[in-house]
């Protein structure tokens, strides 16, 4: 074991710990394949560069003008933190001018935006989950998901942003923890890296992540179940039963926060529909599908309670939907509770 090696401590269950200091670009260049033209792995390494100058905002926002609200609010009505607005800002700028990024979808942006009509990939995004948190210094975080043209040689339409998760050709999220760690997949696995913010590098932390087998949590907020329908009473009630996975409730209201968690330890995070919101809170396209193919990738899965996320097409960039990933026989359970009548 080299002084150089990072020793980021045993590795969750179905983790391989980083042997040696490889950067996520380093990973990227060997693990892209070998008919690649590196188009996507520079698109990766955009994001994670955003990441960085995501990271170094959130981490100073107590001692810059950046806590706070925006004065806007976004195309949900919700009210935009001056985070929100810078994050989306470094988004669309490190997205732009390298002919790689054709459209990209904000949660921030009211319509996708046209970057350039000949470049091959489409970005989704929420730029920055769960800043409602930020003031109160809870961990938020950035997801994204790219598609692949079909046919980069037309000009774009609705057809190449508005399509099922199962079409995603890589999604991962950043989180601005305790840590900064970015997790992606390219349809090979979720590989983590943790940012060494004095090296200004993401390190390889761990490949292969899969879902542990015996899940640790669930992560449902329990103040929200007075309005939740019948069958997620039912769940919640297996849960707690002796003879279950686990009766542990985790929940920090921050999507990216809540599904690492349990990607690490097991578990399953959701949303569910309410009875004056029956579609739920999150997004189908920059949230639901992309942690939905991350689950996928890991072992686990994504479902809104009856079918897979990753199977729902989209008719609007914006549209919400329930959401439940992570663990499979957890998603699988909820699924036989919501659908039962009684
Ligand atoms: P609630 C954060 O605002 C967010 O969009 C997700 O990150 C998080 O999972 C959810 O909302 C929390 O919502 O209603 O439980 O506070």
């Amino acid at each position: 074991m080299s002084t150089l090696d990072p020793d980021p401590g045993p590795p969750p269950v179905g983790g391989r710990a980083a042997e040696g200091v490889i950067t996520i670009e380093r990973f990227l260049a060997d693990h892209q394949p070998a008919t690649a033209t590196g188009s996507l792995s520079r698109l990766l390494d955009d994001i994670a560069l955003a990441g960085k100058l995501i990271a170094s905002r959130t981490r100073r926002a107590g001692l810059t003008k950046l806590l706070g609200k925006a004065g806007a609010v976004n195309p949900q009505g919700e009210e935009q933190q001056l985070l929100d607005v810078y994050a989306d800002d470094v988004m669309t700028s490190l997205l732009s001018g390298h002919g790689r990024v054709c459209v990209i979808v904000s949660e921030e942006q009211p319509e996708p935006l046209l970057v350039d009509e000949s470049a091959p990939y489409v970005v989704v995004h929420d730029p920055l989950d769960g800043s409602s948190n930020i003031d109160s210094n809870v961990s938020v975080g950035t997801i994204f998901g790219i598609y692949r043209r079909e046919n980069a040689s037309i000009p774009p339409t609705s057809d190449d942003w508005l399509r099922p998760g199962r079409d995603l050709t890589a999604a991962g999220y950043v989180l601005y923890g305790t840590s900064t760690m970015l997790v992606y997949s390219a349809g090979e696995g979720v590989h983590a890296f943790t940012l060494d913010p004095e090296v200004g590098e993401f390190l390889l932390t761990w490949s292969d992540l899969r879902y542990p087998e015996d899940p640790a949590y669930y992560s449902l907020n329990l103040a929200s179940a007075p309005q939740w329908e019948q069958g997620m009473r039912r769940f919640v009630d297996w849960l707690h039963r002796d003879d279950t996975p686990t009766s542990t409730q985790r929940y920090i209201g921050s999507a990216v926060a809540d599904f690492h968690r349990n990607l690490l330890h097991g578990g399953v995070f959701g949303y569910p529909g309410e009875v004056d919101r029956p579609e739920g809170k999150l997004r189908l396209v920059y949230e639901g599908a992309p942690l939905a193919f991350l689950a996928e990738q890991a072992g686990g899965r994504g479902s809104d309670g009856i079918r897979d996320l990753l199977d729902i097409q989209p008719t609007s960039i914006h549209q919400r939907t329930p959401v439940f990933v992570g663990d499979r026989q957890l998603v699988d359970q909820l699924e036989a509770c919501l659908f039962r009548e009684t």
